[in-house]
């Protein structure tokens, strides 16, 4: 058999969460319109079964990672880190890119801004790889303001000039990334769906001359158009190896931070500005339901069990406070309402779920609050909590 780590990577909003969720068929990470709405890495795994002459049986670790952009926070940076960190075990990278962005940018490059085309990359490339390195140590990297998807063609035209041309440093500064990779790198155009066909062929035309791209793959992953494909070509690309998940296991994250990141994902639908993202959501207390031991043989529960979830929200400033609170507390009611269906239907049990708000002034610049937010970090903690509450319990 076959076996792989494949790293997702691409900028913010590329669909990269989605395409994760089509691929594994399960909703293993949060997706929004907004950017920078995954902050962690996360592992999805697909068992690939054999197709007579097409393929052999694999097992491919997908690895989503958080929007490639230049970091301004120190939250940022440590989203960079993750990218890295996925980065460091990998066999083959996929570089997503939203089909739609891609053709207004070109549109809206065509009169006046230059791509860097081939040939003439590599000032720029030394140039993005010199921002890269100093990105840990240099905190005041300018984060160009995210520029929303344009929809209408003309309005393309109407971009400021300086936006246009930080979209293309953006667009380098994710290609600076992966010109020092030393593995295949698929480029997936995403969410094709929403482009006409006749768009699709001079888009690819223009990015293999910017890269050469092991291969070229469109796919929407809203209409599961192109999935087969692309998981082919992983296949084929990957090497020969034994699994690294036991093959029912279908994510590295823990129920409990999926929780976490549910309740995230419904700040992030029932707020805007900048709520969402100076929220974090650190889950409190997390009492699955007892065992149901049925007293006579077939018995069943009168009622669904109850896992009971308190969670604090994080934020920065008492507006931010007030605003996910809401009027008599009705923000934080639609937000619980909208997280326990989601988390219910995870957990397969009733959910009562309990949140709270705290205000951390300036979190995302505090390095030691933006570790602890980290799930791996508060799993070990995790750990430590327990042993030491054993250890009390045994000199009591
Ligand atoms: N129409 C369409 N929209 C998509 C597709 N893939 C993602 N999106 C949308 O693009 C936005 C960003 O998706 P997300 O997966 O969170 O992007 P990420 O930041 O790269 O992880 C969301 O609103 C998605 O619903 C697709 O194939 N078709
Ligand atoms: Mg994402």
């Amino acid at each position: 058999m076959k076996s792989g780590f494949v790293a997702i990577l691409g900028r913010p909003n590329a669909g990269k969460s989605t395409l994760l969720n089509a691929l594994i068929g399960e909703k293993v990470a949060i997706v929004s319109a907004k950017p920078q709405t995954t902050r962690n890495r996360i592992a999805g795994v697909v068992e690939v079964a054999a197709h007579k002459g097409l393929h052999q049986a694999a097992q491919i670790v997908f690895v989503d990672t958080p929007g490639v952009h230049k970091p301004g926070s120190h939250l940022d940076r440590r989203m960079l880190q993750e990218v890295y960190e996925a980065l460091e075990t990998r066999d083959l990278v996929l570089v997503l890119m939203d089909a739609t962005r891609r053709v207004q940018l070109e549109e809206a490059a065509a009169p006046s801004v230059e791509l860097p085309a081939a040939g003439v990359d590599e000032e720029h490339a030394s140039g993005a790889k010199a921002q890269l390195d100093s990105v840990d140590r240099d905190a005041g990297v300018e984060t160009p303001a995210y520029q929303p998807l344009v929809h209408h063609p003309e309005a393309a035209n109407t971009v400021p000039k300086r936006e246009r041309t930080n979209w293309a440093s953006e667009d380098e500064f994710l290609f600076g990334l992966i010109r020092k990779l030393d593995c295949p790198v698929f480029l997936v155009l995403t969410k094709i769906d929403l482009v006409p066909k006749d768009h699709l062929l001079p888009l690819i035309d223009t990015l293999t001359k910017q890269f050469n791209f092991a291969q070229i793959i469109p796919v929407s992953a809203r209409k599961r158009d192109g999935l087969d494909i692309l998981v082919r070509k992983i296949v084929d690309a990957l090497p020969v190896g034994e699994r690294y998940y036991p093959k029912d296991q279908y994510t590295d994250q823990p129920q409990r931070f999926m929780v976490a990141e549910l309740i995230r994902e419904s700040i992030l639908v029932e707020t805007g500005e900048e709520v969402p993202y100076a929220s974090a959501v650190v889950i409190e207390r997390y009492e699955e339901p007892a065992p149901f031991v049925p007293r006579k043989k077939g018995a069943v529960p009168a009622r669904a069990p109850l896992t009971r979830i308190a969670a604090a929200i994080y934020c920065e400033r008492d507006g931010q406070k007030a605003i996910l609170i809401g009027k008599g507390g009705a923000k934080l009611k639609e937000i619980g309402t909208g997280a326990r269906r989601q988390i219910e239907s995870l957990l397969g049990t009733r959910v009562y779920l309990e949140l709270h708000v705290i205000v951390e002034p300036n979190w995302r610049e505090s390095k030691a609050f933006v570790e602890s937010l980290d799930w791996r970090n508060q799993l070990e903690r995790l750990a430590g909590d327990q042993i030491t509450e054993k250890h009390l319990g045994e000199e009591e």
